[in-house]
């Protein structure tokens, strides 16, 4: 919005100028968004105590986390508000790219609002059903994926990390590619979040390393230059990543260990279905996999566990599973599990961009 006030004002006042670059733009929208959620968090903490939005602690879970009993859940309704307020403040509004992202995460926050409060205000411990979820999750990707090949231009192509060469035309089946990437993405973040800050510091990371890949996707020379694909428009998705990872600083802040207050599927699916879909926009889907590696990490770890269960009727390859538990129950304390995940989930991110040169 700001853009479209003050930039035409850029002849009178030169200073103006300013709102027409990006980078200025992602920057401002990312501490927009941090401010949002620093400043109104010790307000939302308090409304969901006095709601009694209180988080159920499983009995199988591992005994340190009885103590979180009762912590304030759904805090990601004040993320994905930054997100939004912020985004629309900050970018083109007729960007389509824009809009297709702020779509998804909003329409996966809905759903993860639904099963949170399901859970935690109606006390029905299972929320939706696994099913259900699966089910609407999949419709909106679908509309998602639609969307974006709908977009004019947009190249249905899928790239593949390191290899230039190979880049498959799915024609109208990148639908089905582009909603298993958002799907797969929003429920690997809902895995990841176990511990206090485990899912909302990599998704910072991930964040700001598609902010990265957004803004020279969509600046034709440097697009050119690394031979990567050129999306016109998807630079403004720049400042939508800007927005989550600000988001997430600003949530992060009362999510550190101890936990205040825990972002709920309303933020889990939320943030997994933006990167999704930024990594979708972008052309770097495949990629996701790696920049997100600590949550693909994380959704193996129950897909093997689960896995090698029902092979052998009972055996177990990890003490629990996601891969958080089995560490905190071989002793290590959830800080220290945290930060090493963190730290992992940086140096992941470094090997993706560092792809952008190696192809
Ligand atoms: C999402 N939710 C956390 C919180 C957060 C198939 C199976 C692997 C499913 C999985 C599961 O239930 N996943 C659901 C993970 C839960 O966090 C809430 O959920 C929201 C995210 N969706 O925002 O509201 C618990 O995580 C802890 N937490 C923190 N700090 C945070 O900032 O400490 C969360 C955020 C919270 C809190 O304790 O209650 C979760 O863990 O459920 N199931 C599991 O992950 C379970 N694993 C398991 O059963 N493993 C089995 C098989 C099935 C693989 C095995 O290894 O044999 C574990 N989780 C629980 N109990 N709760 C262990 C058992």
């Amino acid at each position: 919005m700001l853009y479209h006030l003050l930039y035409p004002l850029h002849t009178s006042i030169s200073a103006f100028n300013v709102f027409r670059y990006i980078t200025f733009r992602t920057i401002y929208a990312s501490l927009t968004a941090f401010l949002i959620c620093f400043v109104l968090g010790p307000w939302v903490i308090e409304r969901l105590r006095r709601m009694q939005v209180g988080q159920y602690i499983r009995e199988e879970g591992p005994e340190s986390h009885q103590k979180k009993a009762g912590t304030p859940t759904m805090g990601g309704t004040l993320i994905v508000f930054s997100v939004i307020v912020s985004t629309l403040l900050w970018t083109d509004l007729t960007n389509l790219y824009v809009w297709i992202a702020l779509l998804a995460t909003g329409g996966f926050a809905a759903i993860g609002f639904v099963d949170d409060y399901l859970m935690q205000v109606k006390k029905r411990s299972k929320g939706l059903s696994a099913r259900g979820k699966l089910v609407l999750q999949t419709l909106l990707a679908l509309i998602t994926g639609t969307l974006v090949v709908l977009t004019p231009d947009f190249d249905t192509h899928v790239t593949i990390p390191f290899l230039k060469q190979l880049s498959p035309d799915l024609g109208w089946g990148y639908v089905l590619f582009a909603a298993f990437v958002v799907v797969g993405a929003s429920n690997a973040v809902n895995l990841t979040d176990g511990l206090d800050g485990l899912a909302i510091g990599p998704t910072i990371i991930a964040a700001t390393t598609y902010m990265i890949f957004a803004y020279v996707t969509g600046h034709v020379k440097i697009a050119d230059y690394l031979q990567i694909n050129y999306v016109a428009g998807s630079g403004e998705v720049a400042i939508f990543c800007g927005a989550l990872a600000g988001a997430g600083l600003g949530f992060l802040w009362f999510n550190a260990y101890p936990a205040q207050i825990f972002m709920g599927d309303v933020g889990s699916l939320s943030l997994g279905s933006a990167l999704g879909t930024v990594a979708v926009i972008t052309k770097q889907e495949i990629l996701l996999a790696l920049v997100g590696g600590l949550f693909v990490i994380e959704a193996l770890s129950v897909i093997f566990q689960v896995g090698f269960f029902k092979m052998t009727n009972g055996g177990r390859i990890f003490r629990m599973a996601p891969l958080h538990h089995h560490f905190e129950l071989k002793g290590w304390p959830e800080p220290k599990v945290i930060v090493r995940f963190w730290i992992i989930a940086i140096a992941l991110a470094l090997l993706s961009m560092s792809t952008l040169k190696l192809r």
